[in-house]
């Protein structure tokens, strides 16, 4: 999109006058940042509208991608980019004085997501409109993004995220698109007309949905499409039933907060309805568009209409379309089944057992009646079926309905037609074990789709610097192309270009090096390596491992203060579930060996610890940028993918992984020489697991220093951690150290060493760090939504797209 600057500056103005009747100068940040918002926004409507309207011309099949989780992040810069306006405005805004980074900073962070499940689903929306193909998004609107964490005495403390509260600019409320959806009461069956049974529904409340709508802007192509999140109201006909203020309360409180928790699930009532609410406004408003605006029969649904389920929590759009082909559409249960299953797909998160969406019968029963009875009939009819052609055990192991409680991912296998895992190895271990049930039942459900990142905000928006030597060394056809990134490899022993990315590295370093001034009063060194852990904090993914390492190395020089070592900086940024309580205890003993090591004169500047409070998107983008080493430590096989490993090594960080998740992926492209792997493998894991020999204890025993390290947690070394401390080694000992950590401490140990020594030769590392950024194309989720386009949904690009791309 060509817009002068001048034109820009003058359209500027006058919305400032328009909305605000202000001039310039006497604007606020915040009035100008809602101004250029505004702007923004207007200059994609049209598109928006015409996209739109494409699709129903040419008919185009749709996907709606359900997710209980969405987490975009600031809009502004990304908005700013996909329309080309990038430069522009950056240049108006300092005509006018105006520095585009700080105005963008006013913007709050859309948090409607945890970690990676929902940032996840975010990418894909960027991706599925840069890549011009049809699709839409359908979540919740929740008035309360995920909390805003702070420290006190080195807890956690939880604050409301009231992201709403001075308005949100990118949103559209609709609502001429408002529907019912209903909840409680009870329901039967009765004789209607023709013999036929429908249902008849008692004493249920009816909630009324309403939909805001954002543009999803596609890069440089005219297309853009909708993320749909729907918000709970009352409608005016149930006024008179909510005379109370409790009631009215428990109703509007519906999607009023995100469920804070990540990878592990809470089986409460509320979470329930949230679920059953976006996934039946959902698909209502998809039915009414297909009849109103497709104006095709029913029974061809599956041609024109897609529809994910992103993990289990949307999972009830299974029975929720049988509800509406069989109550509503009078379809025969089989023809309805056959329409359910075509349309629906399904992705697999974790295998963590924690995590597995289970309800009791009679919570489903009580609160969704009509959908118990349907999920009742599909479990009755696949036992049936199912009973002929498999053996007795394995269909009961794999029935959606089993000892009281409804099997969300059951469901979800059952009702759709594809299943997919999120990285290679977890794909193989969804088919080898954790499903290994369903996959004998039906193998050709099952799919890989490595997960992706949307790589124009992973590096040409959060990375400016590196971005520009890229476009001196390589040209810019990367930035729409994340392939031509292997260009790079031309230039790995030229050391002008190497000089020129360290350079880069270390001026993001020096900006974090600043924040994290502002923010910590701690000061740190851009010599040292910048070693980062980023990642919801969980048992699981270990960051206590990284700990005891930190902690060894304290010891090391408390010991030896003439020790040859880097110096380091460890920067973690976590959010622990407010109810996990392991996974407070954990931050409380970082920020407190923090304080001791952060303050020891004997240590000075060559180790710090750095726990910057309150990870979000858009500190990941001040973070990501100046990473050195990446931590993708987790127990080998538990993290399903990982994505905040792409987006450091595509920012030019080393990786030290475990062979888990997409690690596996990320070290076949950059090669052994370059990714430091160590600890366990996924066979392994399952080996100690078969063969019961861990000990932990006997671990502690034989080796001396992980007897000092863990020592130091209970005999006040590591000052204010009583208990804390007292849990941690407990869990470790006692409890035998659930995620073997000590197994792996002596490998892990091994290779922060190599990576000391690595960064020690400064060529040697940027040319690590250079064969790191040339394969970091690899993980456009570009690529990985045209997996699923063409392997899954059956959807295609608009065409202007396919032949501008040749
Ligand atoms: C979540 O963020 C993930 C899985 C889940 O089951 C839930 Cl509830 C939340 C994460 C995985 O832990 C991570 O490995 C993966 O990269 C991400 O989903 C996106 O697939």
């Amino acid at each position: 999109m060509v817009l002068d600057k001048e034109v820009f500056k003058e359209e500027l103005k006058q919305r400032l006058r328009e909305n605000y009747a202000m001039e310039l100068e006497d604007a606020s940040e915040h009035e100008i940042f809602y101004a250029l918002g505004a702007l923004v926004k207007a200059r994609y409507s049209d598109a928006w509208r015409d996209t739109w309207k494409y699709y129903v011309d040419k008919h185009k099949k749709q996907v709606y991608y359900f997710s209980i989780e969405f987490l975009p992040g600031r809009m502004l810069k990304s908005n700013l980019l996909n329309l080309g306006l990038l430069d522009t405005a950056r240049e108006a805004l300092t005509d006018l004085g105006i520095d585009l980074d700080s105005l963008a900073e006013v913007e709050k962070d859309m948090a409607l997501g945890n970690g990676g499940l929902g940032r996840l689903a975010s990418c894909f929306m960027d991706s599925i409109a840069s890549c011009g193909l049809p699709g839409n998004g359908n979540g919740i609107r929740y008035d309360y993004g995920l909390f805003k964490q702070r420290f006190v005495d080195g807890y956690q403390v939880e604050l409301p995220d009231e992201w709403l509260q001075s308005g949100n600019i990118w949103e559209i409320r609709r609502e001429s698109k408002a529907v019912d959806v209903r909840v409680g009461g009870h329901v039967y069956l009765a004789e209607a007309m023709e013999g036929k049974l429908k249902p008849v529904y008692e004493n249920e409340r009816i909630l009324r949905a309403v939909p805001y709508d954002t543009g999803m802007v596609g890069y440089e192509n005219n297309v853009v499409n909708t993320l749909r999140l729907w918000s709970v109201e009352i409608p005016d006909s149930e006024e008179d039933k909510y005379q109370s203020i409790q009631g009215r309360r428990e109703l509007e409180d519906l999607t009023a907060v995100l469920y804070p928790d990540d990878s592990n699930e809470h089986g409460r009532l509320i979470r329930l309805t949230q679920e059953y609410f976006f996934v039946s406004a959902g698909i209502q408003s998809i039915i009414r568009h297909y009849k109103k605006r497709v104006q095709k029969p029913i029974s061809n649904l599956s041609e024109y209409i897609s529809i994910h389920i992103n993990d289990t929590h949307p999972a009830l759009c299974v029975p929720e379309m049988m509800r509406i082909l069989v109550d509503e559409e009078d379809l025969s249960w089989e023809q309805a089944w056959d329409i359910t299953g075509k349309v629906m797909s399904y992705t697999n998160h974790t295998i963590m057992a924690e995590a597995l969406e289970k309800w009791s019968i009679d919570l489903m029963k009580r609160t969704l009646p009509r959908m118990y009875q349907i999920i009742e009939e599909i479990d009755a009819r696949y036992v049936q079926t199912m009973r002929e052609l498999h053996p007795h055990d394995l269909v009961e192991r794999t029935r959606i309905i089993r000892n009281g409680q409804v099997h969300m991912a059951h469901l979800s296998i059952i009702g759709s037609h594809s299943t997919n895992g999120v990285a290679k190895l977890h794909s193989d271990l969804l088919k080898s074990v954790v499903l290994h049930d369903f996959y004998i039942i039906y193998p050709d459900r099952f799919n890989n789709k490595t997960n992706g990142i949307a790589q124009r905000r992973w590096s040409q928006i959060v990375n400016e610097p590196m971005s520009s030597v890229l476009d001196e060394t390589i040209g810019k056809t990367w930035r729409k192309d994340p392939g031509d990134l292997k260009l790079l490899m031309n230039y790995q022993s030229d050391q002008a270009v190497l000089d020129k990315l360290a350079e880069a590295k270390k001026i993001n370093k020096q900006v974090l090096a600043d924040y994290i001034l502002e923010t910590t009063e701690i000061e740190v060194s851009t010599d040292a390596i910048f070693d980062v852990q980023i990642k919801r904090l969980h048992a699981y993914k270990r960051q206590l491992l990284n700990l005891l390492h930190i902690i060894k190395l304290y010891q090391d020089l408390k010991e030896n203060p003439d020790l040859d070592m880097q110096k380091r900086v460890f920067i973690f940024g976590a959010k622990a579930a407010p109810s996990y309580h392991y996974a407070k205890v954990i931050i409380k003993c970082i920020n407190e060996a923090a304080n001791l090591i952060n303050n020891d004169s004997d240590i000075k500047d060559r180790i710090k610890i750095v726990f910057l409070p309150n990870y979000n998107v858009s500190l990941a983008e001040k973070i990501i940028p100046a990473a050195d080493v990446s931590e993708q430590i987790s127990l080998a096989s538990k993290e399903a993918s990982g994505t905040s490993n792409m987006k450091l090594m595509l920012n030019g960080a080393i990786t030290l992984a475990t062979l888990d998740g997409a690690n596996v992926e990320i070290r076949d492209a950059v090669g052994d020489d370059n990714i430091y792997i160590f600890g366990l493998t996924e066979k392994e894991v399952y080996e100690y697991y078969e063969n019961q020999e861990y000990s932990a204890q006997q671990l502690y025993d034989e080796n001396p220093i992980i007897r000092r390290v863990l020592n130091a947690f209970i005999d006040g070394t590591i000052p204010n951690i009583v208990y804390e401390g007292r849990e941690i080694f407990d869990s470790l000992i006692k409890y035998n150290d659930e995620y073997f950590l000590l197994r792996d401490f002596d490998s892990y140990v091994k290779a922060q060493e190599e990576i000391g020594k690595a960064y020690g030769d400064q060529s040697f590392w940027q040319k690590m760090s250079l064969i790191n950024i040339a394969n970091g194309g690899r993980f456009s989720s570009d690529e990985t939504v045209r997996r699923y386009a063409e392997d899954i949904w059956k959807i295609e690009p608009k065409d202007s797209f396919v032949t501008e791309k040749g």
